[in-house]
């Protein structure tokens, strides 16, 4: 047991058994900051116009859209995903590392996403062992889990398991016993921090229910990091994998870092983060926030692309072996396309360049992974497919996202249980989701309700005759 992990419960005014948060001390003054800011702005701006919609956002899934107030990530066209004004590069650079590690601790950019700055070396030892001690499930909710059918899809046994643990929910007792509204963002924290700490072991147990072959589930171990431990579920342990795991994670929480669950936040129009938000502006806790966005998240277009990707190399393989040329990926694209399918991996409905989170991957490859056929693949395809999208005059972006790359990495280290991906996605995007909807209670955000038109009034508006 390491040195902090001694007890930090303690009891709030609310009679609550609540931890004495490192990060919460830190985020209360930001919070009043930023509230006064929130309001003032308000008052002044709420009638200034920044933009407009036209038919073909209404037509096309509100596509380009400026309508969430989404404080922790930002995509930008060209340098991918911000997160709290970093870019993927700076992040990488100036993120705490593991000892002897190259990629950045998912638990260092959480604490960015909630605070907007990196911790330092005690609060980062502190808050390791604060999400160490929350991410403790009861033998029950273990049970529950792994009594769900083996051959249930690992997307609804996450999805679950996350309701599962939803009784323990602070915020919705906090709720029923009348909180004051200005102080929604505290539990909601207690809840967030709960939830990404919680989520490796319920993702760990999912994975063991599904592929353990009835070996015992190992314990969570202290003396290891988030990412390790959750690499131990994985029945994982080669030191390298960790690393991915850490850039992984970090990837997807908004960005896919770079494998893909760098962490995970993408802003908070993808559907993930949007279902999240959207749930949570009904002041639903976030427990059942956090599962509605794992519920989109299982979308084929959305956070399904990865094995898609993956089946689709795994496919030319099949058919080329491994002594594949470039000719021979640029006819499989072009059969691709001629049979309706789109080419997973490439296109994305807000970059327009790679995604630098496939260039983390690939740097994690060119780094850690020599002479796999299925990376360099990969690479190949890099080489050769932006110009074959290109070539078809509509993709508005033929380079790579993050998907394009992941699933290879991930079957390097022998995660080769393809429908488990999203998974490790999702485990990824709970740091993402859960700090933004701290910030979304804490700035007092109202119940999410946009206009709908039926096809008939749009076209009379068009007309002006509505
Ligand atoms: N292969 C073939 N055609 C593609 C394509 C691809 N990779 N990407 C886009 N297109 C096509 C679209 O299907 C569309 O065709 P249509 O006019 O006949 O319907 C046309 O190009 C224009 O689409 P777009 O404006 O470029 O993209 P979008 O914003 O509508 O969709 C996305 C974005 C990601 C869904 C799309 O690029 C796609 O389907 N890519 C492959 C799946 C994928 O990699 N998804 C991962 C996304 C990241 C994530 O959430 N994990």
């Amino acid at each position: 047991m390491n040195i902090f992990a001694k007890s930090l419960l303690s009891k709030s005014q609310s009679g609550q058994r609540m931890f004495a948060s490192v990060v919460r001390n830190k985020l209360e003054a930001k919070i009043v900051e930023q509230q006064k800011v929130f309001s003032a702005f308000k008052k002044e701006h709420g009638n200034t116009k920044i933009g407009e919609i036209t038919v073909g956002s209404v037509c096309g899934g509100m596509r380009g859209m400026a309508g969430i107030l989404y404080e922790t990530s930002k995509l930008h066209p060209i340098q991918g995903i911000n997160y709290r004004e970093k870019d993927l590069y700076e992040i990488k650079e100036q993120a705490p590392r593991a000892e002897g590690g190259r990629e950045p601790l998912p638990e260092g950019v959480l604490w960015l996403l909630l605070t907007g700055e990196f911790p330092n070396e005690q609060e980062l030892k502190e808050f390791q062992s604060e999400l160490y001690q929350r991410g403790h499930l009861s033998k029950d909710e273990e049970r529950l889990i792994q009594a769900f059918p083996k051959d249930m899809h690992p997307m609804t046994q996450f999805s679950m398991g996350v309701m599962a643990c939803q009784p323990n929910s602070k915020y919705a007792k906090a709720y029923r016993d009348g909180v004051h509204k200005s102080k929604y963002w505290e539990t909601t924290l207690e809840d967030a921090l709960d939830v990404c700490a919680k989520v490796p072991r319920i993702a760990g147990l999912v994975f063991n229910n599904s592929y353990g072959h009835g070996k015992p589930m190992p314990d969570q171990d202290p003396s290891l990091d988030y990412s390790a431990n959750y690499a131990r579920y994985l029945g994982i342990e080669d030191k390298n994998f960790s690393e991915l795991m850490r850039l992984y994670l970090v990837l997807h929480a908004y960005i896919y870092f770079i494998f893909i669950n760098f962490i995970s936040d993408h802003e908070g129009g993808n559907v993930s983060a949007h279902a999240t938000h959207l749930v949570g502006s009904t002041l639903a806790d976030p427990y059942l926030s956090f599962a509605a966005g794992m519920n989109g998240l299982a979308g084929p277009l959305h956070g399904l692309a990865n094995q898609e990707c993956l089946r689709f190399l795994l496919d030319f393989q099949t058919k080329y072996g491994t002594k594949w040329t470039e000719h021979d990926i640029r006819d499989y694209v072009r059969d691709t396309l001629a049979s309706g399918k789109v080419v997973p991996g490439y296109g994305h409905a807000v970059l327009r360049q790679t995604d630098p989170r496939f260039m983390c991957e690939l740097e994690f490859a060119n780094h850690y992974i020599h002479d796999d056929n299925l990376v360099n693949l990969v690479k190949a395809c890099y080489r050769v497919i932006p110009d074959a999208l290109a070539q078809t005059g509509k993709v508005s972006n033929p380079w790579p996202n993050v998907d394009a790359g992941s699933g290879a990495l991930l079957m390097h280290y022998g995660l080769n249980q393809f429908d488990y991906y999203t998974v490790l996605f999702g485990v990824s995007r709970a740091l993402g989701v859960m700090s933004a909807q701290v910030w979304s209670r804490a700035l007092g955000l109202p119940i999410e309700r946009p206009n709908s038109l039926t096809l008939n009034h749009l076209m009379k508006k068009v007309k002006n005759e509505l």
